[in-house]
């Protein structure tokens, strides 16, 4: 069944330990994260290859997809649902290609064009931002909200566009009356003194319920 994702977390082990990835990934699985990634900047293929080994359990058992940031290659070894990539990660055919048919793939964008142009290209979805400077993203600028409700109009209805890059709960009705729909919440749900209750706080906040066409798109659908 199509689902609607209104919720995408990411288990950044910028924020959580190794040791402490599946409980913490049980915790957003458990408040209700409707896709989950590994973020591992800077970790060798070893460490993310024996994470993502216990995560993936995990999300499948949530019936949730397990994406990986970056490393197609990896990706695709390890059978994950899709693969996350940015900007200089080049064109979506080359992770196409890694990844085979019916997998997720997610492109980063920063700007209303990057959105558009990710669209036209066929990425099953984005993330759109930062939308505020984040320690998570150290060293990028924050794109603002004004821009939000054109791409949301343009292209997060078409394919899932999850807003992303200093969203707390603290400022999440900001960005939602800005006209999110759909958002990635890094550090805010990780550190949270209880993840799984901040995870469903947000999904509350986020998810109206309703079922609207932009869901994940194509083979994707199945395992989304
Ligand atoms: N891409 C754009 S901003 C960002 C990524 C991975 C980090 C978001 O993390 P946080 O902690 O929610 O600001
Ligand atoms: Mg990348």
């Amino acid at each position: 069944m199509t689902r609607n994702p209104k919720l995408y977390a990411i288990l950044d082990l910028g924020y959580t330990s190794e040791e402490n990835a599946a409980a913490t990934t049980a915790s957003l699985l458990a408040g209700g994260a409707d896709l989950l990634q590994l973020r591992a900047k800077g970790k060798d293929l070893t460490t993310i290859r024996s994470v993502a080994e216990t995560l993936i359990p995990l999300c499948r058992e949530a019936g949730i997809p397990f994406i990986l940031n970056d490393h197609p290659a990896l990706a695709a070894e390890l059978g994950a649902d899709g693969v996350h990539i940015g900007q200089d990660d080049g064109p979506l055919t080359a992770a196409r290609a890694t990844m085979g048919p019916g997998k997720l793939i997610g492109r980063s964008t920063h700007s209303l064009e990057q959105a558009r142009a990710a669209l036209a290209e066929g990425f099953d979805y984005i993330g759109f931002g930062p939308l505020f400077p984040t320690p998570t993203k150290a060293g990028r600028p924050g794109i603002g909200l004004e821009d939000i409700s054109a791409m949301e109009r343009d292209v997060g209805s078409r394919i899932p566009a999850f807003c992303i890059g200093g969203i707390k709960r603290a400022n999440l009705d900001q960005v939602l009356a800005a006209g999110a729909r759909r958002v990635v919440i890094v550090s805010d749900l990780l550190t949270a003194a209880d993840v799984e209750a901040a995870t469903r706080e947000v999904l509350v906040r986020v998810g109206s319920g309703i079922l609207i066409s932009a869901g994940i798109s194509g083979d994707a659908r199945e395992i989304a």
